[in-house]
């Protein structure tokens, strides 16, 4: 058994190649849910979705996020009201876009909500739904929400920051409020127990993989068993592939390098894989305590990403 520790796009793809190397019934995503959010009533977990579609084969594979072959009429609509919006009414927003054929899945998340299921139990559902063989589960079934301070302007949501100002407005801290209530589920914390080998995907290190390590007791749990813990970089030749990783460990005071993710990593995790661009940082990242595994991480065909799984998880062995 393998269990992934997911954020969105980065840990989806490297998902899709391990399912392609491994039975998908041996693989567990245990994924960030400090994302989510509620838009227009609708409970909205971005990563779990971005998952979801990429293993269904079902992503877009343009925007990395929502389904492929999507349309937008309901979200056209949405414009009529503009004019006669109050205020004050967060009603009719537009900036956060829900596709036609996404919003199904939002209805029925929020629908088997009201009616008593748990994130974990409808996560289950969807992905049955998708014929999906991996198990995924959100990391929490309470509420932990990620939040951003932006210079110059104060707290917003994550999604307020990543898709409102396009993460292109510098931080100055990053919170998950409801961290001290919000708990690992019982499914989750098993499979990071019982798995073979944990691998922590090539997410980002501080508002994807830190909402999971900010619930009580997952960094004990990693450090206990830490010489099956592997990580991928997020971070390339210093850049982020995609999304504000790099910016933001800059902005916090981190490197934003595979070395400035080692030393994140360090105390929970013994083996890192850096792409063949860093590979003249082996040596650093070695000083600091890991093992450092060089290969291609930039999965940009399902050939290399299942390279990289199979690379990842010979590091574990
Ligand atoms: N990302 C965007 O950049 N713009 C959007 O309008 C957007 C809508 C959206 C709707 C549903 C969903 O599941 C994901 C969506 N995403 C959108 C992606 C998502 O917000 C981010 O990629 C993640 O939160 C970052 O991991």
């Amino acid at each position: 058994m393998i269990s992934v520790i997911c954020g969105g796009v980065g840990a989806a793809r490297f998902l899709r190649g391990l399912q392609s190397i491994v039975d998908p019934h041996d693989i567990t995503a245990v994924i960030n849910t400090g994302d989510d959010v509620v838009m227009h009533g609708l409970s909205i977990s971005p990563d779990i979705d971005t998952i979801t579609y990429t293993l269904a084969g079902a992503i877009d594979p343009q925007r990395g996020w929502g389904l492929v072959d999507e349309t937008w009429t309901a979200m056209a609509n949405l414009s009529r009201f503009a004019a006669v919006r109050p205020a004050a009414s967060r009603a009719g927003e537009t900036w956060f876009n829900l596709g036609d054929r996404d919003l199904a899945t939002h209805l029925y998340r929020t629908a088997r909500l009201a009616e008593g299921a748990s994130l974990t139990q409808v996560t289950g559902e969807i992905a049955a739904a998708w014929n999906l063989g991996v198990r995924l589960l959100p990391m929490t079934d309470e509420r932990l929400e990620t939040r951003v301070e932006v210079v110059g302007e104060g707290e917003i949501s994550f999604q307020e920051y990543f898709v409102g100002r396009r993460h292109s407005v510098a931080v100055s801290s990053v919170r998950f409020a409801g961290a001290d209530v919000a708990v690992l589920t019982g499914a989750a914390r098993r499979s990071l127990l019982d798995a073979a080998v944990v691998v922590i995907a090539p997410s980002n290190p501080l508002v994807s993989i830190g909402p999971i390590r900010s619930l009580a007791g997952v960094d004990e749990l990693l450090t206990a068993r830490r010489s099956s813990v592997v990580a991928i970089s997020p971070i390339i030749n210093g850049a982020a592939l995609k999304g504000p990783a790099d910016r933001m460990l800059t902005e916090l005071g981190y490197e934003s390098s595979a070395v400035g993710v080692a030393r994140l990593y360090a105390p929970i995790c013994s083996t890192l894989v850096i792409d063949q661009l860093d590979a003249h940082l082996a040596p650093a990242i070695e000083s600091l305590g890991m093992r450092c595994i060089v290969t291609d991480t930039i999965m940009s065909t399902p050939e290399i990403a299942a390279d990289l799984a199979r690379s990842t998880l010979a590091a574990a062995a």
